[in-house]
């Protein structure tokens, strides 16, 4: 019966050309290091470059979010972290993406734009003067939680 269950499962999972169009999670890291948060600027897509984003990416199979997490940062900005707490309300993107955000902590390497336009260290008050217009959609809501973490910090 569960060889059976898993079977339906997994055939309806699948759509008639036979692609996979179960939900993907996309993780991203609040890394919080002396009162600021990083941001990254994106390079792509076309749509979005340009736009500050909490960096991240896509969680392949098999992995935890806290280990897709860790090697999303060190493939993007080459720095190693701790990841902390959720924060924030899951945010569902197109294509059956859910995008879900941690806190995070610096463990080594100083952050670097490896893969986007520019990272920067915003403070809670350049958060609030940041245009929103300049942030990826699916992260502006979670912009005043990132005040309230780092005026707590
Ligand atoms: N995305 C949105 N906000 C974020 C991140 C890390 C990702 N903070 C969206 C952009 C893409 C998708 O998730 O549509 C996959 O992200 P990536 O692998 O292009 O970084
Ligand atoms: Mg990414």
């Amino acid at each position: 019966f569960v060889t059976m269950s898993w079977m339906i499962a997994t055939k309806a999972a699948r759509g008639a050309d036979g692609t996979d169009d179960r939900p993907k999670d996309v993780v991203a890291a609040a890394i919080v290091d002396d009162g600021r948060v990083l941001l990254a600027q994106r390079a792509h897509p076309a749509e979005l470059a340009g736009k500050w984003e909490l960096p991240g990416g896509r969680v392949e199979s098999g992995e935890t979010h806290a280990q897709a997490l860790s090697r999303e940062i060190r493939e993007e900005l080459g720095a190693e972290i701790e990841v902390g707490a959720r924060i924030g309300a899951q945010v569902m993107l197109p294509n059956r993406l859910v995008l879900h955000a941690y806190r995070a902590r610096l463990r080594s390497g100083t952050p670097a734009a490896l893969e986007h336009l520019d990272v920067q260290w915003f403070s809670a008050d350049e958060l609030r003067l940041l245009d929103l217009d300049d942030v990826v959609p699916a992260d502006r809501d979670w912009i005043p939680e990132l005040c309230a973490i780092l005026d707590d910090a």
